[in-house]
């Protein structure tokens, strides 16, 4: 037909480079052009694998075009710029985000045709770069394509990891983890760039030069080497980056003459050392040298980034009469992720004290004014504590940096805010404590940033009136929330065609997919009839192919007719997926006690549960395992298994979020109420028209007033109320109610194999033996949940009425656009502007 030779390659279609080519023909061409003059494979090949890197090289070249002239652009007009620091991304794949957002999806699908390729196929070759672990990175990466999307001069800065997430397989014994090799061949989307280049130091010691001023000199010095990824925005010109650092050592730190002596160890030692730093996502933190690996990461990560910044600021001043170190906190802007990235505090003001000679006052100024933090989560254990040896040993000129941040403090409260003496031993950020001196770096962020946020209003409000309440008396402006939000592109456009279709048919335009908010214009056809017959044929195409998906990882048939009841993200005891699982054993049992026919009245439903647990969190494991022993159990069994299935989805990540969710009819936000400091897949789920069961937490709580109570299935105690009825479970005052009893009843007596889950179970207990008291409160809100869960069965029988409160989902979604949460951030915390590529 289309003259393709034996070995795959279209003989009629020529190679030729036309990198903005717009025709198919011309586009088939460039692709042909990459298989044979850039193979990375036998150019004689033609296979899917060798046309995903074909085409990948092909969608470059326009993202290189654009990616230069927005550099350009940005450099002409040096506008204020936003620089994003993040441990973590979670990216997923590139290609369909890509052509999407360039707007030539289509004449793709239509060359690769003519190539013997489908797109949809090829899509499927590429590895997702997991390079974060759940909702920060995520974050990070809807931010990144917000930013460009809003033609926003605003980058980002990471590490690129050798090894991302682990990948998770589901074995007898539970979850096994695995190393996940997504560079194993070559990432097409990473432009090495070996004309970026910082150094970086590693321990050594501070001297005292004869004028007092102070260098750190000595120790280990490695080298970080920029990889930059181009972030393009929808349906523009502009592509910010995203640039990742690799760390290497040099020529000069091989030992030649060791080599030749057969040392090859110590030969290349500093090349080894190097190599660990960007070796993994991270690296288990139970060993001292854990530790430091760690810190070495983040210090790395902040090292270059403001190297690299300082070093464009300068250059974009090149040519200026005169500048002041005092413009520096209008051209730029540092936000850091997390606390992970808090070093940048101390190595901004060494860099402008120690490299570029300013004084403290002045350093100190320029550096309050840059930097910016968000605060992700409550939870004590992710707080960062630094333990102040390490740090001394790792970072002595920083150190003696942070102790006079902290003095200084310390001496503005005594000078101004006597009240708060008694509070400084908490709010001061070297935590003294004989026993176990460390360095809060919570603290050093609040006392250094110039503004404080949290990620969804509840989040914000319990994060200054508990964890920073100290502070705000002194600082009450420094606060700010910004809820999160999701990118629509990734999260319905391109994941969802067929509803995107109707989307765009009934709203008369796709200008929805940058204007979030014309999503509500939706609530006047809530009723159509006409609607809701194309919307639920959406639905059960993406219920379908989530079917399949099921089918072909777990090897388990679920009935696309049944409810599809979601629950993915990490596995940890606060965001209560045992609740669920519980919820599903007891579902279980009653149904093994029912007649036939009353089972026939019930609802089927099909559950799933995925999600991967920290490698050493031995509870979270164990989650795992009863999820899967629960299925192995209930899918089997011939009187139930068409009115219910357990499955766990295995190895959760972005790609596979983006098979599940246009899928989903109902999903699961169960945190313990004021623990989920926002949550980001309930928007994506609410997004696509599936409902929410949920606590009242996190940005569930946004959610629920956006699409009304109504479409919004809540139980739970609050989060006033958890302290309290804490309380009350740990003076033995709690009683459980019977369907909670014996659903773990029922599980202790080995309905789902030999395993022990008394550790486990005996966690929900009150403070007996290994119990914790329930902390998480699974035991209190097991009714409500299991009611909730009834009114669920309930409103699914009506179809009419789901289907209603399905568009009502969606049409009550469009402040969850991470467009919105960027557009805050620019102007109320940033202050930078739009700067459009012509
Ligand atoms: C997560 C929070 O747990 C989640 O509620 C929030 O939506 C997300 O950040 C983005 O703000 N935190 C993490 C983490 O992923 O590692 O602390």
């Amino acid at each position: 037909g289309n003259g393709t030779t034996a070995s795959g390659i279209s003989a009629k279609i020529p190679a030729a480079a036309h990198p903005l080519a717009k025709e198919p023909m011309e586009i088939a061409s460039n692709i042909n052009y990459h298989a044979r003059y850039s193979p990375h494979f036998s150019p004689f090949k033609f296979e899917a694998e060798q046309a995903y890197y074909a085409t990948a090289e092909s969608v470059r070249d326009r993202l290189i075009q654009q990616w230069n002239e927005t550099y350009l652009h940005y450099h002409k007009v040096d506008p204020k710029q936003t620089y994003y620091l993040s441990m973590e991304y979670l990216q997923g794949r590139a290609l369909t985000n890509a052509i999407g957002n360039l707007d030539i999806h289509d004449t793709y699908a239509n060359a690769l045709k003519k190539l013997g390729h489908e797109l949809e196929e090829i899509v499927e070759q590429e590895k997702d770069a997991a390079l974060g672990n759940g909702g920060l990175g995520r974050l990070a990466s809807c931010f990144l394509d917000s930013m460009a999307t809003l033609n926003l001069p605003a980058w980002g800065y990471g590490l690129r990891y050798r090894y991302g997430l682990f990948k998770q397989r589901i074995t007898k014994e539970g979850q096994e983890e695995f190393a996940e090799d997504w560079l194993e061949k070559f990432s097409p989307w990473e432009i090495v760039r070996h004309d970026v280049v910082f150094p970086v130091r590693f321990f050594g010691q501070v001297e005292v030069k004869p004028d007092g001023s102070r260098i750190w000199v000595g120790g280990e010095v490695v080298q970080a080497l920029a990889y930059d990824v181009p972030i393009p925005g929808y349906k523009t010109k502009n592509t910010n980056s995203l640039r990742l650092w690799e760390a290497k050592a040099g020529a000069e730190d091989f030992n030649l003459f060791q080599f030749n002596d057969g040392q090859y160890e110590s030969a290349a030692q500093l090349h080894s050392k190097a190599q660990q730093i960007c070796a993994v996502l991270y690296p288990g933190d139970a060993t001292e040298s854990g530790k430091l690996l760690r810190l070495k990461q983040q210090f790395f990560l902040c090292s270059a980034s403001l190297q690299d910044i300082i070093f464009r600021f300068k250059e974009r001043k090149d040519g200026k009469d005169s500048w002041q170190w005092s413009e520096f906190p209008s051209k730029v802007a540092v936000q850091m992720n997390d606390t992970h990235p808090t070093l940048a505090i101390p190595e901004l003001m060494r860099l402008l004290m120690d490299e570029e000679g300013l004084g403290w006052d002045e350093a100190w100024d320029v550096t309050t004014r840059t930097i910016a933090y968000t605060n992700h989560t409550v939870l004590p254990e992710a707080l960062e504590k630094w333990s102040q040896a390490v740090m001394w040993k790792l970072l002595p000129r920083h150190m003696e940096i942070v102790e006079e941040i902290d003095k200084r403090f310390i001496t503005m409260i005594r000078s101004t805010r006597i009240d708060l003496e008694s509070k400084l031993s908490t709010m001061c950020i070297l935590d003294n404590n004989p026993q176990k001196p460390v360095v809060r770096m919570a603290n050093l962020c609040v006392v250094s940033s110039h503004t404080v946020n949290g990620v969804a209003q509840l989040h914000s409000d319990i994060l200054k009136a508990e964890l920073f309440a100290d502070y705000v008396s002194i600082w009450p402006s420094k606060f700010q929330n910004k809820t999160n939000g999701i990118t629509p592109r990734r999260w319905l456009r391109f994941c969802s065609p067929e509803l995107s279709n109707i989307i765009t048919k009934w709203l008369k335009t796709d200008k929805w997919v940058n204007n979030l908010d014309l999503l509500t214009e939706l609530r006047k056809f809530a009723d159509n009839a006409d609607l809701h017959a194309e919307w639920a044929s959406a639905k059960m195409a993406n219920k379908q192919r989530l079917a399949q998906y099921i089918l072909q990882v777990t090897g388990v048939t679920i009935d696309p007719n049944s409810l599809f009841d979601i629950q993915v993200k990490r596995i940890h005891e606060y965001k209560r997926q045992l609740l669920n699982i519980l919820g599903a054993i007891y579902r279980y049992k009653k149904l093994k006690e029912m007649s036939p026919e009353e089972r026939k009245k019930t609802t089927p439903r099909t559950i799933m549960i995925g999600g991967k647990a920290f490698a050493t969190y031995t509870n979270a494991k164990r989650i795992v395992k009863l999820v899967n022993d629960v299925g192995a159990v209930v899918n089997t069994d011939p009187e139930v298994n068409d009115y219910l299935k357990v499955v766990f989805v295995p190895n959760y990540n972005v790609s596979v979020a983006e098979i599940l969710i246009p899928g989903s009819e109902l999903s699961q936000h169960i945190s313990t109420a004021g623990m989920e400091a926002s949550g980001t897949s309930n928007m994506k789920f609410a997004l696509n028209g599936c409902l929410i069961i949920g606590t009242l937490d996190g940005a569930n709580v946004e959610i629920r007033e956006e699409i009304g109570e109504e479409n919004f299935f809540l139980f739970g105690a609050t989060a006033d109320e958890v302290p309290k009825l804490r309380k009350e479970r740990e003076d033995g005052l709690f009683k459980p109610d019977p369907r909670f009893e014996e659903a773990k009843k029922f599980i202790r007596s080995g309905a789902f194999g030999s395993y022990d889950y008394n550790p486990l179970l005996d966690s929900l207990e009150g403070n007996t033996g290994y119990g914790r008291g329930d902390y998480f409160l699974v035991g209190y809100d097991f009714p409500s949940y299991m009611d909730a869960q009834e009114r669920v069965d309930e409103a699914y029988k009506d179809r009419k009425r789901w289907l209603k409160m399905s568009i009502l989902s969606t049409a009550g979604s469009g402040k969850f656009s991470s467009d919105r949460t960027i557009a805050q951030y620019a102007k109320e915390i940033w202050n930078i502007e739009e700067c459009r590529v012509p």
